[in-house]
C-alpha cells in the first residue's frame, strides 16, 4: 500500500464515496436548488461549473484537505520560485517565467531580462516579415511560414494558430509539418513557392528524427525549386536549444531564436516555440495571450484553494479518477476553432501525468491520468455520444464554449450552445423508466413494442461534466484557459506525487525506432527479434 491511499486524506475520501455514489446527480439537483452557486467559479469572464459532479460540501472540504495533506500551496510556491521540481532531468519547470512580469531567479540568476531580450528578437522578426519589409532571395515578401516540429514543439503552435484564426492575417498562411510521413510535407510544399515560403524548423533538442528529416526535406525542395546555398540564411530560422546543432544543420546563429531547458515541450508556446503564433497573429495578440496566462498564474498563485479553478478542476477530476473509477476523460469544445484543443490536452495530461511510478521510485498503488480524447461539439454529438449516454464505461466530460462567435450568423450559435446545454443536462439527468414509459404511451405506441422498445430508450444519466463558459474566444482568454489547464495538471501530479515535467515513455520511442532502421536497411531477411517484429519487417521488405 502506498503511503497516499493509506493517508488519513485519501482514506476519508474513501469512507465518503459510498455515501455520494448512492444519490443520483438528478436527486442531488432535485435536493438542493443551489448546486449551481455553491459549485461553481467564475475567474475574469471565464465560468467554470463543476455542479454536475457527485459532491456535497463535505466532499469539497475533503479534497482540500488531501490537497492540504500533499503540500499543495507549497509546491505551487517551489515552483514559482524556480525550484528544481523536475528532478529526474535537473531541472526548474518555469513555463510562468516566460509570461511573468516579475522576477522569476533560477539558481540565484533572475531570467526574465532573457526572456524579454528573446521576446524582443521576436518582435522585430515577426514585425520585419509580417510588414513585408524582410522578403525571400527574389525580393518578394513572405507569404507562406512552415513550421517543422513535433509533439511539444507543434501541437502548442497548432492549436492556439487554429483558435485565433479570427486574429490571421490575410497576407501570410502558417503551415505546421509534423510528421515523419512524407505525404505532410510533400502536401504542404506542393502549394508552396520557395521565393516566398519562410521555414521554422522548431525543435528544442534539435535532434529528433521527424524533424530533422523533414527540415532537410524541406531544405533539399528549397534547393531543388530555385533557392540557392546563399539564399538558405534568409529562408530558415531555427528554434531551439542547441546552438551547436542549429550550427550544423546550417542555420547561423543569428537566425535562431534560443529557449531553456526549464522550458518543457508541452509548455513552450510561450516561448519562441510560439513564433508561428506570432506570425499568423501578430505581436500584439501574441502579448494578449501571455497576459491571458499570466493573469491565470497569478490567481493559481494567491487565490484561496476553494477559489482557485485550477485547484477545484484538478481536484475533481481527483474525485472522479481516484474515487469513482474514471478512467477515460473526453474534452469537447463547442467551438470549431478549438478543434485541436483536445489534441493539445492529450498531450499536456497523459505526457505529464501517464506516469506509474511516484517521485520517489514507488510504483503507485492508484490511477493516474486518464485517457484523453475528444472532438468538437455538436459533431461528436452524431458519433461517440452514443457510448457516453448509455455506453458501459465511465466518461467524464468537460464542455467548453464562448458565450459569443466571430461568425454571429442567423441562429448558429444559439444552437451550438442549445446542444451543449441539452448534452450536459440529459447526461446528469438521463430518462429513467417511468419517463420512458410515458413518453411511449404519448406517442401513441402499442403496449406490445413499448414492452420491447422500452429498455433501449433508457438513459441511466449520472454521468458528470465540467462546464467551461468564457465570453469570447480571444487571445487573452485562451491564454487564461491553457493556462488553466497547464496548473490543472500540476495540481493533480502533486497528489499523485508525480514528476509531471519529465516524459521517458517519449524518450524511449525516439531511441526504439533508430534500433528497427538500422535492420531494416540490411537486405537479409530479419530474424533478431520477436516472431511477430520479424515476420512484418519482412512484408514490409519484401513489398516496400
Ligand atoms: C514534450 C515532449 C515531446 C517533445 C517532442 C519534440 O513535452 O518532450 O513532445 O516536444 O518530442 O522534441 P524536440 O522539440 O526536442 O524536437
Amino acid at each position: 500500500m502506498s503511503t497516499l491511499t493509506q493517508s488519513p486524506a485519501w482514506r476519508a475520501l474513501q469512507a465518503h464515496q459510498p455515501i455520494m455514489a448512492q444519490h443520483h446527480l438528478r436527486d442531488l439537483f432535485n435536493q438542493d436548488p443551489h448546486r449551481f452557486d455553491k459549485f461553481s467559479l467564475l475567474f475574469n469572464d471565464i465560468l467554470l461549473d463543476y455542479a454536475k459532479h457527485p459532491v456535497n460540501q463535505q466532499t469539497i472540504d475533503l479534497l482540500l484537505a488531501l490537497a492540504r495533506q500533499q503540500h499543495l500551496e507549497n509546491w505551487i510556491t517551489r515552483m514559482f520560485s524556480g525550484d528544481k521540481i523536475n528532478q529526474t532531468e535537473h531541472r526548474a519547470a518555469l513555463h510562468i517565467a516566460l509570461r511573468a512580469a516579475h522576477p522569476v531567479f533560477v539558481d540565484g540568476v533572475d531570467v526574465i531580462p532573457e526572456v524579454k531580450q528573446v521576446l524582443q528578437q521576436i518582435t522585430r522578426f515577426v514585425n520585419a516579415v509580417r510588414s513585408g519589409e524582410k522578403k525571400g532571395y527574389s525580393g518578394k515578401a513572405f507569404t507562406d511560414i512552415v513550421n517543422i516540429g513535433i509533439g511539444g514543439s507543434d501541437l502548442g503552435p497548432v492549436m492556439v494558430t487554429e483558435a485565433l484564426k479570427p486574429y490571421g492575417s490575410p497576407h501570410i498562411s502558417v503551415h505546421f509539418v509534423s510528421n515523419i510521413d512524407g505525404s505532410q510535407l510533400s502536401e504542404t510544399l506542393r502549394q508552396l513557392n520557395p521565393d516566398t515560403t519562410l521555414f521554422i524548423i522548431a525543435s528544442k533538442t534539435f535532434t529528433t528524427q521527424e524533424t530533422i528529416t523533414n527540415a532537410n526535406s524541406a531544405r533539399h525542395w528549397f534547393l531543388t525549386h530555385g533557392g540557392s546555398d546563399n539564399d538558405i540564411a534568409m529562408h530558415f530560422v531555427a528554434v531551439s536549444t542547441n546552438q551547436s546543432a542549429v550550427e550544423q544543420f546550417g542555420i547561423h546563429a543569428e537566425n535562431m531564436f534560443p529557449f531553456w531547458d526549464w522550458v518543457g515541450g508541452r509548455y513552450s508556446l510561450w516561448s519562441a516555440i510560439g513564433l508561428p503564433i506570432a506570425m499568423a497573429i501578430g505581436m500584439e495578440n501574441f502579448s494578449s495571450l501571455l497576459a491571458g496566462a499570466r493573469e491565470m498564474d497569478q490567481h493559481f498563485m494567491i487565490a484561496p484553494l476553494e477559489k482557485n479553478l485550477p485547484v477545484m478542476l484538478g481536484l475533481i477530476g481527483i474525485w472522479q479518477i481516484n474515487f469513482f473509477g474514471v478512467t477515460s476523460h473526453a474534452i469537447l469544445p463547442y467551438d470549431q476553432y478549438l478543434h485541436r484543443f483536445p489534441a493539445y490536452l492529450q498531450q499536456l495530461e497523459m505526457e505529464s501525468n501517464g506516469k506509474r511510478i511516484t517521485r520517489d521510485g514507488e510504483v503507485f498503488d492508484y490511477n493516474t491520468s486518464p485517457v484523453v480524447w475528444g472532438e468538437p461539439g455538436t459533431n461528436g454529438q452524431h458519433a461517440f455520444y452514443q457510448l457516453l449516454h448509455q455506453g458501459t464505461q465511465s466518461v467524464s466530460a468537460d464542455f467548453l464554449a464562448p458565450c459569443q462567435s466571430h461568425h454571429p450568423i442567423g441562429n448558429h450559435h444559439r444552437l451550438l450552445l442549445a446542444n451543449f446545454f441539452a448534452q450536459t443536462e440529459a447526461l446528469m439527468r438521463g430518462k429513467n423508466e417511468s419517463e420512458v414509459r410515458n413518453e411511449l404511451i404519448s406517442q401513441g405506441i402499442p403496449e406490445a413494442s413499448r414492452k420491447a422498445l422500452l429498455p433501449h430508450k433508457i438513459f441511466p444519466g449520472n454521468h458528470p461534466t465540467t462546464s467551461i463558459l468564457f465570453k469570447k474566444l480571444d487571445p487573452k482568454t485562451l491564454g487564461s484557459l491553457i493556462a488553466l489547464y497547464e496548473h490543472k495538471v500540476f495540481v493533480q501530479s502533486v497528489i499523485w506525487n508525480i514528476n509531471p515535467f519529465d516524459q521517458w515513455g517519449v524518450e524511449l520511442g525516439k531511441q526504439l525506432a533508430g534500433k528497427i532502421l538500422s535492420d531494416l536497411n540490411q537486405t537479409e531477411t530479419v530474424n533478431s527479434h520477436d516472431s511477430s517484429t520479424n515476420g512484418l519487417m519482412n512484408y514490409f521488405k519484401a513489398n516496400q
